[in-house]
């Protein structure tokens, strides 16, 4: 290397995962990658990362991405696609009218994006059909809100999890879904003793890391927080100064929750709870003045979403607990910029900018944008605007930035609905994904993370850049810019003359401000007047940034000033929780989530490998009871099917899961495995205020699916394809790719690796008696491809295999693996836990027999847990396991 080459410079960006909005330090590599690091400057972060944002790097290259413009499936340039694109629009328009063209939108757009989005389609289209997929994943938080304060305001600030005395989880898998802010509780906690309750119908590890939990019933948290707020006022812990000056409606919904939840009893009753359980949590409720209650969707995704959201204000504002210190009820946002896109009024039911389609708005915002034609009332949610388009009311559809094929409930027949549209736009990423091969016609290349430019707002409503620090690659163009091509095509080109996503931005920050004079609580008008290197360098700011603000307090509601018409807080009398009649044969509720190393539908994170080992496949967890009395075995496989669809999981007997609740993740794909889609299963039930559908609680049946074969494929170059009747998922490794897969056909090395060559060397291993055949492919020497076929999972050869394509394997590294089908020595088996330090479960698992017993010594004897920490759950679950190994050693749950 030249010695005057200079260093390159990180560029300061934001993570684009999750609503925790980490400060990212990226360094590009000259070779279209870059090193990641968090940024210690950050205000959310700290210089922290999770196992997601520390692997940002590996999902860089340009393998599987859209580069080029298509219409109908052949490459065209841009004018021709923007043409095709705005096109079908107008011809929609003219024909049927502004209700049959729609916009699915995505909280992993830029604030830039969305705007520009919307701003086309609600002023110049006049059409409010546009939404989003927060509507999966905020909306009953922002209707909650609303219904509250009069605005969808989140009042508190990160500080307070540190400050609290009490955190209480509600819904939330944070320890996997919000990793660093967990990370930044516990650390507080071993500070300053903060008690942790955690409110989650399964042992999550967020659960494992608490000081209580609730392990409640899904769907009781209404009732919970009802009997909580009795007890509030029962016990005298009612500030009733502050719901005097205040608030109004504290009597009627005190009432309303005496009738759901009139003593201890009633509430252990609905909530599958013990007494005592109960009121411990409502003893450490009371006695904590500084308590934040954080929840995500566990509350939000429920047929009474809006009622939890409102179950949990209530009780803050109840104690005046709120807008201060230490205290408050604390929504965790899911994507990137959820936050940001309710700013620009991404939501069907909001305009821009926090307004709503009253008159008063509605005029404001048009003599704002100067618009020809807006949108009068509110437009179609998210699953309505889905059967509509299947009715054939929405004939014109555009996509932008999320997969609802593969994430809207009742997703086959979302899929179907797709194929029905006159015209389909998709702006992606990727080349292939379920909702593009859902019959997209016009696919346009949208800039990707490191490439795009604008911002993002988190969950306490703190707006990052994220900066781009590779070039565009192909013919990839950024949203706004796809979105005011289309406009300018319209004949709206004047109002989308932008040339940089600073201008969109200025413009959007007037807005916020402009005729506010704090009648509404989103206002950066400060950010209005900021030039281009302004903006270029603007420091991770929260909002409210008022043109003549001071900075300072950027908390909400300490002394009042809600955003109702008398500035009051509104108590919310909720509904106690519907019972729904009972699904014949199906008795089972699925509840759906996340996993910790996987982002919604992979296709970002599912190009990591160290992201790919921690769970590579999808599964059903369900309690060993539930299991056995469905005929199912752990490690088995299941058919999991609702009155929707249906989906086969591998089936993993977790004895901590309540009986009749089963859990499977939302990750697998139509790309990614042979029928995991599990949002097919899924009811398309909704909640009556917000719109969000409840995807933890779907009626299913279980039954037990049977392959006499199992394996894993593992390849430096193509995978051919298996039988038709075969399950499989599809694992990246780490220079090549793999399948693991379940059958009852046959498998030969020449259908599963179609580029063998006839000079490649081939080692294998037959056991007809055991129907065992395990066979390596070596070109000059070095593993080329492996297969390995067995009656049971061959999971830990895997484990081992997956880091060694490419590489030359011992003697007695290919004697152990293929005669015996495992590795020597046995440390590097098992799953990767510490994805960071690539540490895996033999290796902990010695680590503990060597005498390991807590979690800190795992650390130092393998440094697994030493980096970001997403791991120490579970680590500490293994280490209490081990214990419990060595303390009983005949238990055994059934024999
Ligand atoms: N690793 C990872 N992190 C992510 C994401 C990801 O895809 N992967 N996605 C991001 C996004 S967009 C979002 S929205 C967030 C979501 O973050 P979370 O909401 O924390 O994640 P989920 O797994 O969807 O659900 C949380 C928990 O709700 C529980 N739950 C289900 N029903 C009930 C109920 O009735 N009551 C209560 N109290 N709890 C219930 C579930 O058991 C589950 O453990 O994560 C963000 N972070
Ligand atoms: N059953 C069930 N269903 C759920 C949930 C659940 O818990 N259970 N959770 C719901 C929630 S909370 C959420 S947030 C959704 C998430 O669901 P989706 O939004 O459908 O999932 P993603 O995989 O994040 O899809 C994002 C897509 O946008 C592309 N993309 C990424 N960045 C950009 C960009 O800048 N521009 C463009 N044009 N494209 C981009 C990606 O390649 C990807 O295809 O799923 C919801 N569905
Ligand atoms: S916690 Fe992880 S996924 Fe979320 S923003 Fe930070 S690094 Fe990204
Ligand atoms: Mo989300």
């Amino acid at each position: 290397m030249n010695p005057h080459e200079r260093e390159p410079t990180p560029v300061r960006t934001a993570c684009p995962y999750c609503g925790v909005g980490c400060g990212v330090l990226a360094t590009p590599d000259g070779a279209g990658g870059a090193s990641i690091a968090g940024d210690p400057a950050h205000p959310s972060n700290f210089g922290r990362l999770c196992s997601k944002g520390a692997a940002l790097g590996e999902t860089l290259s340009l393998d599987g991405r859209l580069l080029h413009p298509e219409i109908e499936g052949r490459r065209a340039s841009w004018d021709e696609a923007l043409d095709a694109a705005a096109r079908g629009f107008r011809e929609t328009l003219d024909r049927h009218g502004p209700e049959a063209i729609a916009l699915y939108l995505s909280g992993q757009l830029l604030t830039e994006d969305y705007y520009a989005a919307n701003k086309l389609f609600k002023g110049f289209l006049g059409s409010a059909n546009v939404d989003t997929n927060s509507r999966l994943c905020m909306s009953s938080s922002v209707a909650g809100h609303k219904r509250a304060f009069g605005a969808d305001t989140v009042p508190g600030v990160y500080r307070d999890l540190e400050t609290a005395d009490l955190l209480v989880l509600v819904g939330s898998n944070a320890a996997w879904c919000h990793p660093v802010l967990h990370q930044r509780m516990l650390a507080a906690r071993a500070a300053r003793g903060t008690r942790i309750v955690v409110l989650d119908p399964r042992r999550t590890a967020t659960a494992d890391e608490a000081d209580l939990h609730l392990q409640l019933r899904g769907g009781s948290d209404v009732a919970l927080f009802s009997g909580l707020l009795v007890a509030l006022a029962d016990g005298g812990f009612v500030d009733q100064a502050y719901v005097d000056a205040h608030t109004s409606g504290f009597q009627a919904a005190l009432a309303r929750a005496r009738e759901i939840a009139p003593d201890l009893a009633a509430v252990a009753a609905a909530c599958g709870l013990a007494e005592a359980e109960i009121a411990a949590f409502f003893d450490l409720f009371a006695g904590a003045e500084r308590v934040v209650t954080l929840y995500s969707q566990g509350v939000n995704q429920s047929a009474q979403g809006t009622d939890k959201v409102n179950a949990i204000i209530n009780v803050h504002l109840a104690t005046g607990r709120i807008g201060r210190e230490g205290m408050g009820p604390f929504s965790l946002t899911g994507q990137p910029n959820a936050m940001g896109g309710r700013e620009v009024g991404g939501l069907a039911n909001q305009l821009a900018a926090h307004m709503g389609f009253d008159a008063a708005s509605i005029d404001r915002v048009r003599r704002f944008w100067d618009a020809p034609r807006m949108a009068r009332a509110e437009g179609r949610m998210a699953v309505d605007m889905f059967e509509a388009i299947d009715r054939g009311e929405i004939r014109a559809l555009w996509v932008m930035g999320t997969n609802p094929a593969a994430s809207l409930p009742r997703a086959d027949a979302v899929r179907k609905a797709l194929a029905k549209l006159d015209h389909f736009v998709v702006s992606e990423n990727v080349a292939s994904n379920d909702t593009l091969t859902a019959g997209a016609k016009i696919r346009l290349p949208a800039s990707a993370w490191g490439e795009k430019d604008g911002t993002v707002t988190n969950s306490e409503r703190r707006i990052s850049r994220q900066r781009p620090f590779l070039p565009l690659p192909g013919e990839a163009r950024p949203d706004w810019w796809i979105i005011a091509r289309v406009a300018e095509r319209l004949g709206f080109g004047a109002a989308f003359a932008w040339r940089t996503a600073g201008e969109a931005f200025r413009e959007h920050a007037a807005l916020s401000a402009f005729e506010n004079g704090g009648a509404r609580d989103f206002d950066i008008g400060a950010l209005a007047e900021l030039d281009d290197d302004a903006y270029d360098a603007l420091e991770p700011t929260q909002w409210p940034a008022k043109r003549r603000d001071a900075g300072g307090e950027t908390r909400f509601f300490a002394e009042g000033g809600f955003f109702t018409g008398d500035r009051r807080a509104r108590f919310v009398a909720v509904e106690p929780p519907a019972s729904r009649p009972p699904d014949a044969g199906r008795t089972l509720r699925l509840n759906t989530g996340r996993i910790r190393d996987q982002w919604h539908t992979m296709t970002r994170t599912g190009r990591s490998p160290r992201l790919a080992s921690h769970l590579p496949e999808p599964f059903l967890e369900i309690s060993p009871r539930d299991g056995l009395r469905a005929g199912l075995t752990d490690g088995g496989f299941a058919r999991v099917s609702s009155a929707h669809g249906e989906a086969v999981l591998r089936v993993r007997f977790d004895p901590t899961a309540r009986d009749g609740a089963v859990f499977a993740p939302i990750h697998w794909t139509e790309e990614t495995s042979s029928g995991a889609r599990v949002a097919a299963l899924v009811h398309a039930v909704t909640d009556p205020v917000s719109g969000q559908p409840d995807a933890k609680a779907t009626a299913v049946a279980a039954a037990p699916v049977v392959f006499g074969r199992q394996g894993f494929a593992l390849t430096r170059g193509a995978l051919g394809v298996l039988d038709e009747g075969a399950w499989w998922a599809r694992a990246v490794a780490p220079h090549g790719v793999s399948l693991l897969f379940a059958t009852n056909g046959a498998v030969t090395l020449e259908e599963v690796f179609p580029d063998l060559r006839g000079s490649d060397e081939i080692v294998d291993f037959v056991d007809p008696a055991r129907g065992t055949y395990r066979a390596g492919a070596f070109r000059d020497g070095l593993l080329q491809a492996a297969l390995f076929v067995g009656p049971g999972s061959q999971a830990g050869a895997w484990s081992f295999l997956r880091g060694k394509l490419g590489a030359r394997l011992t003697e007695g590294e290919i004697r152990g693996l293929l005669l015996a089908g495992r590795a020597r020595g046995g440390a590097d088996c098992g799953p990767l836990v510490c994805a960071c330090h690539g540490v895996s479960r033999g290796a902990i698992e010695d680590a503990l027999r060597a005498g390991a017993n807590d979690a800190a010594t795992v650390g130092s004897m393998t440094s697994a847990g030493t980096n970001c920490g997403s791991c120490l759950p579970e680590i500490r679950r293994m280490v209490a396991a081990a214990r419990v190994r060595t303390n009983v050693p005949a238990l055994g749950l059934f024999g």
